[in-house]
């Protein structure tokens, strides 16, 4: 262990952050609880345009960056080859940015938005159906994968443009910030960032975790209890602790390929063996429905529920803004994944992958997790909303899975899969954390028991939460976390626009199709650049 590579401002602020969080709930969880849930009617209920309006601008912002000079700057010398082919780098994507969360929601997010649809929409009527089949690709489609490129953006351009790895998300703030970076504001920015992340993961956490104690009941017969709970959760941390701690192209890999080809086969049986004409029709349909509503559902905040007397829904407040939120607080961590996996490709390539494959993958997930449930409902095969609604979310998951053929086998698999999933978020996640404490990161891997300790802290929150009070107060755990990283969101983007933009006025190239920066050319002429260089 050497101490003195860690960053210890960082380090002691995050911890004291998380501990700030966690020991009121262990003292006082009611009014701690009470406390979680005003700040999230606060921020949601007064701050929700902000919310919505970032995930907008995202992918506008997005957009015109891949069109204009921007998108042409190749991330790598003249003549370098794509570092990894297209499918190996979706999927790696994939798995960075998508966890259990993907299994829970795809099954059951429809039952929700059937029985309390959005825009006035009467429940359960036809107009319900077909919002229910389609609000959860809005809630994982293009908005959402802009929001995760955006960090991206300027970290892939210091990493191979201007060769200068960005191991800090403060760091990567630099060209608007410049000398702060290295002060107080610099540590400030990687706190808040940490903590979002411990916020994300929490959400995370709160809901894989009862699920996949449902999968375990299931199989094995034992009770879904706190220890059962408990057990879970630990058995996971475990299991990403010992990943992280192997490394990225040990363990963080072999989990990775595992996670892809169960979910494939997951969702290729579901498909062949539930009702596959209604799946792709439904899917298929929803497309059309997402394209026709897609400014309405991006923008839709229930104004009216602002007077007194209007029958309000909190649709906005309790999907779109949390969403948004959700995705905020993953998207400095899944910036700093990208990047690295984008050596080779252009600017507009890296937008581009994220956005269409991001969005495929999601789509795949709701349109047949999510249509094989809605049509057990609506050919009255099982009565999915009357299950959920007695037995909650978690249980209605696994008896929707008993609808399908073997399906014993099917739920192993399923439950084996979620806890993967799970690990596969968390394992880069305490190995981006462990990165951000230290000031050096000497073969580009953060120290062990760094990365360990984190996978730790990743799980302290959760647990503490669970003995003491009710793990749910942590679903929504991402809006609070989220709203001071989406203040970080704004100055990456400006940061990769300035410092793209000075280079690529330096080089005075801006016609030619892919745009290569030979800094040696520009070296003297810029100011963003790091001056510690
Ligand atoms: N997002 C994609 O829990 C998870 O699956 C991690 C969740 C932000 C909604 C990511």
């Amino acid at each position: 262990m050497n101490a003195k590579l860690i960053d210890w401002p960082t380090f002691i602020g995050a911890l004291v952050v998380l501990l700030a969080v966690t020991l009121p709930l262990i003292f006082f969880p009611e009014a701690g609880e009470a406390a979680i849930n005003m700040a999230n009617n606060f921020l949601t209920g007064k701050f929700g345009v902000l919310y919505l309006a970032l995930g907008l601008f995202s992918l506008v912002f997005l957009l015109y960056v891949a069109f204009s000079k921007y998108g042409k700057i190749k991330l790598g010398k003249r003549g370098t080859e794509k570092e990894f082919g297209s499918f190996s780098w979706a999927a790696m994507l994939f798995s960075a940015g998508i966890g259990a969360s993907i299994l829970y929601w795809g099954m059951i997010e429809w039952a929700y938005y059937y029985q309390g649809p959005p825009f006035g929409v009467t429940p359960e009527t036809k107009e319900a159906i077909e919002l229910a089949a389609t609000y959860g690709i809005f809630h994982w489609g293009p908005i959402a994968w802009a929001i995760y490129t955006i960090p991206a953006l300027p970290i892939a351009y210091f990493y191979f443009v201007r060769k200068k790895p960005v191991l800090k998300i403060s760091a990567a703030t630099r060209p608007v910030i410049g000398r702060l970076a290295d002060g107080p504001i610099g540590t400030i920015i990687d706190v808040l960032f940490i903590f979002g992340l411990l916020g994300g993961a929490g959400t995370t956490l709160a809901l894989g975790t009862p699920m996949i104690a449902e999968g375990v009941h299931d199989i094995t017969g034992i009770p879904v209890s706190l220890g059962l709970k408990t057990g879970i959760m630990v058995l996971c941390t475990c299991i990403f602790a010992a990943s992280a701690y192997s490394g990225l192209n040990k363990g963080i890999k072999v989990l990775s390929d595992v996670n892809i080809w169960l979910a494939i086969f997951i969702l290729i049986f579901i498909f062949v063996f539930g009702p596959t004409v209604f799946i792709s029709e439904s899917t298929f349909t929803s497309l059309g429905v997402l394209l026709d509503n897609f400014f309405h559902m991006a923008t839709w905040l229930e104004p009216l529920a602002q007077i007194k007397g209007y029958p309000a829904t909190h649709f906005p407040e309790s999907w779109t803004i949390f969403y948004w939120a959700w995705w905020t607080v993953y998207a400095p961590f899944v910036g700093l994944f990208v990047a690295r996996i984008s050596y080779g490709r252009t600017i507009r390539e890296m937008i581009f992958g994220t956005l269409i494959y991001g969005t495929l993958g999601c789509i795949l997930f709701f349109g047949i997790l999510g249509n094989f449930g809605l049509y057990l409902q609506l050919s009255e095969s099982f009565d999915v909303i009357n299950f959920m609604n007695e037995n909650g979310a978690s249980a209605t998951i696994i008896a929707i899975l008993h609808q399908l053929p073997i399906s014993s086998f099917i739920v192993i698999v399923f439950t084996i899969l979620a806890i993967i999933f799970l690990s596969t978020t968390f394992d880069s996640a305490s190995y981006i954390l462990a990165a951000v404490v230290q000031k050096h990161v000497p073969g580009g891997e953060a120290m062990r028991w760094n990365r360990l300790f984190w996978a730790f802290a990743l799980l302290l929150l959760p647990l503490v939460l669970m003995f003491y009070g009710d793990l749910e107060a942590l679903q929504t755990a991402s809006i609070v976390a989220g709203f001071p990283v989406m203040f970080i969101m704004i100055l990456l983007g400006i940061s990769f626009i300035k410092a793209a933009g000075e280079d690529i006025r330096a080089q005075k190239e801006y016609r030619s199709p892919t745009i290569y920066i030979d800094r040696r050319n520009i070296e003297k002429k810029t100011n963003t650049q790091d001056k510690a260089d």
